[in-house]
């Protein structure tokens, strides 16, 4: 096999530099663990920025890849395949929302989701053609495309890739007021969110903020779009972010109160576990339908293979109770930090919610302390990536188990205070 070294060096020499990952070649998966060519085992804290929720090779998610791959991967949407319809079904009744629009990555769910606020706009709430608006939030991160970076506030993100799409007013995140002036403008079609500001650093916003937006969109008639591709799917320790406080495998089975039902809801990574990608945009008809035959689509989103494996993918959250799971587990992890806390300088916080975790390091963004610390996991057996430059995000599959979390646990706990003796 390829060593590490061999792996980095090609990538170095052939590949565009669009990244810096962390020195380190992951070369096998299986649960919680990764493996490098030459053995090494570690922890996997990143998941693939919570796309490996179920874990990496999740037998029942491959066992149904492999079945499908050996019988009918591609039709295109000119024909209909005989999984799509059964995907469509798990997933409407899951999320409770009537139809289910199937694309693939990320970022065309987000895109996706866009068109259809801005069709919704002109056909039913009568906004004039071409002035449609949708508020974003400051600090965003909704994924990778010319409109997308738009209405990113991130240098890196958009300088230098205009002309910018027109039509996003962006507001504070976590500022209900900010929101409330917006939304007196009329032609606003719609507000879109991430329920916790993954990229930004996992920020928690205030517990009451999202009912208050969705019931101030409600009023001014705009759309409340919540971008679930990162925080979806269990990994705060609800099946959705915008679940709330409750921890079951069907949004909203149990506790109505505490649900925010999102006017359009987009989901994405662990959608399929990792294993291939599947995003979808999920509405009731009165919004879904303004979306005719031929106005928009892709050519392998919907396919029978990706189809086959998402709902391979939501068995597993249901089946494991993986809602759960990162409830219990988030908990304990954070009480944790914080015992670490009161020991060390180094961390000066710790936030998050279920599984998805950070802890700001006491050094400024510039400095490479997140960095050096995150390289001393790695030699410790586990892996973790720094964000704005002194956070780090902790994010591991939500198959863990209590006892790995302790020992996870520990090795942060180890590298911490030999990191702040040395
Ligand atoms: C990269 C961040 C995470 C997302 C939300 C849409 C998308 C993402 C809320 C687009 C993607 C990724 C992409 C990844 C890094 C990563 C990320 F640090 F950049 F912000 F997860 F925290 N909405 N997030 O988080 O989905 O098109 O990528 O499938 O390398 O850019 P995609």
């Amino acid at each position: 096999m390829i060593s590490t070294k061999d792996a980095i060096s090609l990538e170095e020499k052939y590949g565009a530099h669009n990244y810096h990952p962390l020195p380190v070649v992951l070369s096998r998966g299986e649960g919680v663990y990764v493996w490098d060519p030459e053995g090494n085992r570690y922890f996997d804290f990143l998941s693939a920025y919570s796309a490996v929720n179920q874990g990496h090779c999740h037998p029942h998610i491959i066992g149904s890849l492999e079945k499908q791959a050996r019988t009918l991967t591609l039709t295109s949407r000119a024909f209909y395949n005989n999984v799509l319809g059964e995907f469509e079904q798990k997933l409407s009744s899951m999320f409770g929302f009537d139809r289910v629009l199937p694309m693939n990555t990320g970022a065309e769910g987000v895109e996706t989701a866009i068109k259809i606020c801005r069709k919704w706009a002109y056909e039913k709430k009568g906004i004039h053609e071409n002035e449609a608006k949708i508020i974003v939030c400051t600090n965003n991160f909704h994924g990778r495309t010319t409109t997308i970076i738009s209405f990113s506030n991130d240098a890196d993100a958009s300088k230098n890739f205009g002309p910018y799409t027109p039509g996003f007013i962006k507001v504070e995140y976590n500022n209900i007021e900010q929101l409330d002036l917006a939304l007196q403008d009329e032609s606003v079609a719609g507000f879109l969110v991430e329920p916790i500001q993954g990229e930004a650093g996992v920020m928690v916003p205030d517990s009451d903020y999202l009912r208050k937006a969705k019931e101030l969109c409600k009023k001014h008639n705009a759309l409340f779009i919540a971008d679930e591709i990162q925080t979806g799917i269990a990994r705060t320790g609800s099946l959705l972010a915008v679940c709330g406080n409750c921890s079951c495998e069907k949004a909203c089975e149990r506790q109505p109160e505490s649900y925010v039902k999102p006017d359009l809801l987009i989901l994405g990574k662990a959608l399929s576990g990792g294993v291939y990608p599947v995003s979808a945009v999920l509405a009731d008809n009165d919004v879904m339908n303004v979306i005719k035959p031929g106005q928009h689509g892709s050519t392998y989103g919907g396919n029978p293979l990706g189809a086959r494996v998402a709902i391979a993918a939501l068995e597993v959250v249901e089946d494991e109770k993986l809602a759960q799971n990162a409830r219990k587990l988030g908990k304990i992890f954070r009480e944790e930090m914080e015992k670490l806390i009161a020991e060390t300088n180094l961390i000066t916080l710790v936030r998050g919610k279920g599984l998805l975790n950070a802890i700001e390091i006491n050094d400024t963004p510039e400095s490479d302390t997140a960095w050096n610390i995150c390289m001393k996991l790695k030699e410790n057996g586990l892996l973790a990536k720094p964000t704005h430059g002194n956070i780090i995000r902790f994010a591991p599959p939500l198959v863990m188990t209590e006892e790995q979390l302790m020992e996870c646990v520990a090795i942060i706990r180890k590298t911490v205070l030999e990191f702040e003796g040395a």
